[in-house]
């Protein structure tokens, strides 16, 4: 299967974890618009959808899906989205989007993290890919200081706002043996608004797509 085969494979089979009668949390990027796409088929039996980002609302609501704000939400039973790089043990970084922020709220949020990747995206030490990190625009240079300290190379994501209107720094150059440590210590400067390691709250279950089919991690 090509990358793009095994991404609709994990998206069709995320269907199988939505409860009927429930509300969705929605990621973002092109797996999570695959699942979309195959929420769309089902969408009379969902009460809506939460977005983790305004290109994922845009994309529900053309398919006739109603997107409801998670203040008006009390209980989110499942969350379906991707990641950039995820590890046997369910820990991930996210962000590649520049969606992190919301995606970590409706994360928080969700009873279960369903996460839908191709095999490519399995990794055993995550920070190959840049690790991103949403900074309050003032704190740019400061947060970038802290970075170097921590053996990161960050870089300003160039011409890139977040739905929030911030700024993402791609860490490069970071080897992340221990992600629950790294992604405390990151939490602990000040001005950055998110860091894209989800690791604290990591993935419930992988479907990870592969040349054998959709495979399962727990
Ligand atoms: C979102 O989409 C992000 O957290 C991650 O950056 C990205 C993965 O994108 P894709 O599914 O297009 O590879 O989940």
């Amino acid at each position: 299967m090509t990358q793009d085969e095994q991404k609709r494979a994990v998206a069709a089979a995320a269907i199988e974890h939505i409860s009927i009668g429930s509300i969705i949390g929605v990621g973002t990027g092109s797996t999570a618009n695959y699942f979309i796409d195959e929420l769309a088929k089902v969408k009379h039996k969902i009460d809506g959808a939460v977005a983790s980002s305004d290109a994922t609302a845009k994309r529900l609501q053309s398919h006739g899906i109603e997107v409801i704000d998670l203040n008006n939400v009390d209980d989110l039973p499942v969350y379906i989205d991707g990641a950039d790089e995820i590890t046997p043990h369910l820990h991930m970084i996210k962000g590649g989007g520049g969606a992190l922020t919301r995606e970590k709220i409706v994360s928080a949020v969700a009873r279960k993290f369903v996460c839908i990747t191709d095999q490519s995206k399995l990794v055993d030490v995550l920070g190959n890919f840049p690790l991103p990190i949403e900074v309050i625009p003032m704190a740019r240079s400061y947060v970038a200081r802290e970075i170097l300290l921590l053996g990161g190379q960050p870089a300003l994501r160039q011409g890139f706002i977040t739905d929030n209107g911030n700024v993402i720094l791609d860490v490069h150059g970071l080897q992340i043996l221990n992600p629950v440590e790294m992604e405390s210590a990151l939490n602990q400067i000040t001005g950055i608004v998110t860091n894209g390691l989800f690791a604290r709250r990591a993935a419930d279950l992988l479907l990870l797509g592969t040349d054998e089919g959709v495979k399962t991690m727990h």
